[in-house]
């Protein structure tokens, strides 16, 4: 594999920097977000109540004891996903090749992006997502994705780490072995009774020994001790869409009739997400006019959604701002894209209250209409 540029983000103390950024009250002070929705345990801890050894995963009970100062807060899981989208949004100016963990987490590939080599397009983009959303992130680049997620996390928050294939031995061999991706602390007792504290003597332990202690991961995590990944980026849903579209046995002259069909569109579009179990983030209207000019037009969602209503406001707004009156068209085709698995919004009861109820309704209709056909219930268009 050649030289890769890839760039791992993570947004610094996320849950609790969105609620300093919302409540600026809360600016310099120990929050913790947490609480009984989070089995009462932390979920996150701002940097100023980290100095109290608070840390995510901690009881409540005893991070009131630590921080009997802190302020905490049970927090709103619709909002952080509203930030992450957002973010995101801002990643994907860079490249389509961004693979998200989790809310707050995600690795970009950006080989091949020369200009994007040197550190001003990584400053852009923690600029960007400063300025425009308000959090701050911490960046690694590194040739691969173990090297770049462990540059994020050494200069925290606000980081900005370069991994190169000179440095990285250099930099990773003193660090503890808790540094690797998956090492736990049961691995890490394991492997400290062997006498291997640091990523270096992990590195210098023959692999059968390791592997008389660790099974198949062995191998993996001793690649990692000498910087060694080959894992690609993965953005499956990213390069998927779900579309529809139609061309029409008369063109279209009207507006009324273009809005209707747009609508047949987008609800054909919304039963298809929902029945996959994805929710869209980006939308794409397409037309050809009758002389067969075919322009496309696309705009992200306030919010990842698969409610048919939504996409459809979304996508008539963007089919508003296309200057064809007076011309006819032939053609009208919507796709959703930056497609994300619904059940892990639903897992963290990401989605807006009024929202899942919309969208409970239409669960209830699709089930219906895959019983007795798609033609049972339709819906008119406004
Ligand atoms: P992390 O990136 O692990 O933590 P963080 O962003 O709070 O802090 P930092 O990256 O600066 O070290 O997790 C991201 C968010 O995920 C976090 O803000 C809250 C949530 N989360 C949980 O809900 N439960 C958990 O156990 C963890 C670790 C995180
Ligand atoms: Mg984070």
């Amino acid at each position: 594999m050649g030289k890769r540029a890839i760039v791992h983000v993570d947004l610094d103390a996320f849950f609790a920097s969105v609620e300093q950024l919302e409540n600026p009250k809360l600016k310099g002070k120990p929050v913790i977000v947490g609480g009984p929705a989070n089995r009462g345990v932390v979920a996150a801890a701002s940097y100023e109540a980290r100095r109290f050894g608070l840390k995510a995963g901690m009881p409540i009970a005893k991070a009131r004891r630590l921080c009997p100062h802190g302020i905490f807060i049970s927090g709103n899981h619709y909002r952080y996903g509203q930030y992450s989208s957002q973010v995101r949004g801002i990643l994907s100016r860079y490249t389509s090749q961004i693979e998200p963990l989790g809310l707050d987490e995600a690795f970009l590939d950006l080989t091949g992006c020369q200009r994007l080599l040197g550190p001003a397009p990584v400053l852009k983009i923690k600029k960007q997502i400063f300025e425009e959303v308000g959090l701050t992130i911490s960046v690694g680049v590194a040739p691969n994705k173990f090297l770049a997620k462990l540059a994020s996390q050494l200069d925290k928050p606000d980081g900005f780490v370069v991994i190169t294939e000179e440095n990285a031995l250099q930099i990773i061999h003193p660090l503890p072995v808790s540094h690797i991706w998956g090492v736990g602390p049961r691995v890490t007792e394991e492997l400290d009774r062997l006498g291997i504290r640091t990523i270096g003597e992990l590195a210098r332990t023959p692999l059968a020994s390791l592997e008389a202690l660790l099974g198949s991961y062995a191998r993996t995590i001793h690649d990692f001790a000498w910087g060694k990944d080959e894992r690609k980026i993965r953005s499956p849903s990213l390069a998927k869409s779900i579309g529809a579209e139609r061309t029409f046995k008369e063109d279209i002259e009207r507006k009324s009739d273009a809005r209707h069909r747009l609508f047949q569109l987008t609800d054909k579009v919304g039963w298809r997400l929902r029945k996959e179990r994805y929710l869209a983030r980006f939308i794409t209207i397409k037309i050809r006019f009758s002389d067969f000019k075919t322009i496309t037009r696309r705009t992200s969602l306030a919010n990842p959604t698969d409610v048919s209503d939504l996409l459809f406001q979304t996508a008539w707004s963007l089919t508003e701002k296309v200057a064809w009156r007076g011309r006819r068209i032939r053609l009208l085709g919507v796709s959703a894209s930056g497609l994300l698995k619904t059940s892990y919004f639903e897992q963290l009861s990401l989605l807006e209250d009024s929202v899942d109820k919309k969208r409970r309704a239409l669960l209830a209709v699709d089930k219906i209409k895959e019983k007795y056909g798609r033609e049972s219930i339709s819906r008119g268009g406004r």
